[in-house]
């Protein structure tokens, strides 16, 4: 499966896509830049149980020593989750360079379609992705993750956006650039840490047939976009909207007059509002993302039976 020479597929992966079998992908700044060690690398390694429990195959996607990787193995993930914030944060503009010096990456959002859609991935887990950030009409703050939705066909099964972020902006964005954003058993666009945003959804589908019908459908015309699906954090482990909006609006504020910008941004917010919080949103983080992946693998089968 090297079709490319840059990229290593794992053999488990490379199998399994050859033989139209259920395949998720997952991302790597979540382990490198989006928790702390050791809660880290235990979510990474649970989150691909899960994924097998539901009937698919596990990728972790990541650069290490300038290969593009679809599928690591747990001393990978180990050293990603233990050298942290050392790991480059990837985006798209990042790779090449990344590749050519034989560097290690933690791929985004963004670089992990890149990967998975070079190995022959359709669907991808994490917890949530980047947007348009307030104030964006003068910061020009706009994660490179909703072009990549724009053009490249893998389908992302997350927990909605922070609202660190302009949802109502976010949507527009994904609107113009002709994204489509699914909730799965809701109208509203789930805020991460909560079930609701006050924004609604374009379509809501209610199971993993109706998404992967929707996503097969898109492939079938030809389309090059991806799919956004939002899954909403399971009851129980969303928090109160009050709490987590106060820590946020702190969080912002705390950016702004630090003066942080550029790729700094997500990863100072989310790591303020997990101090401020005192550990409980990392929690509601580690579940939501296990509910996506619990999604996602079942979606990939949907998709598999149809392909
Ligand atoms: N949002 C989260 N958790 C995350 C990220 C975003 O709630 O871990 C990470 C993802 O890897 C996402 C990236 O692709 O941050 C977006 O960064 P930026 O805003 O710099 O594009
Ligand atoms: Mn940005």
């Amino acid at each position: 499966m090297n079709l490319n020479k840059y990229l290593d597929v794992a053999p488990e992966v490379a199998a399994a896509v050859a033989a139209g079998k259920p395949v998720v992908a997952l991302e790597s700044t979540i382990i490198s830049h989006g928790m702390p060690y050791p809660q880290n690398v235990e979510t990474a390694l649970k989150v691909e149980e899960i994924i097998r429990e539901n009937g698919a195959v596990p990728a972790t996607i990541a650069i290490i020593g300038g290969r593009l990787k679809a599928g690591l193995t747990h001393e990978e993930i180990e050293y990603l989750g233990k050298e942290g914030t050392k790991v480059n944060k990837a985006s798209r503009r990042d790779l090449a360079v990344l590749v050519s010096k034989g560097a290690d990456g933690a791929t985004t959002v963004t670089t992990t379609m890149i990967i998975a859609h070079m190995a022959g991935i359709q669907i991808f887990a994490t917890g949530g992705i980047g947007g348009v950030h307030r104030g964006a009409e003068t910061t020009m703050d706009i994660s490179a993750d909703l072009e990549e939705l724009a053009n490249t066909p893998v389908m992302v099964v997350c927990a909605g956006a922070k609202s660190i972020l302009d949802l109502g902006l976010t949507l527009e964005y994904l609107e113009t650039h002709g994204v489509p954003v699914i909730g799965y058993g809701t109208k509203e666009l789930p805020a991460f840490y909560t079930r609701k945003s006050g924004f609604g959804v374009d379509y809501q589908l209610d199971t993993p047939e109706e998404l992967a019908s929707a996503f097969r459908t898109s492939l079938d015309l030809g389309f090059r976009s991806g799919m956004l699906v939002t899954n909403p954090i399971p009851e129980e482990y969303s928090m109160d909207p009050a709490v987590i909006n106060k820590a946020i609006e702190d969080a912002v504020a705390e950016a702004k007059a630090q003066g942080i910008h550029g790729k700094a941004t997500t990863p100072f917010l989310l790591a303020k509002i997990k101090e401020i919080t005192g550990g409980s949103s990392l929690d509601s983080n580690i579940q939501l993302v296990f509910n996506n992946a619990r999604l996602a693998a079942r979606t990939a089968c949907a998709l598999s039976a149809l392909n």
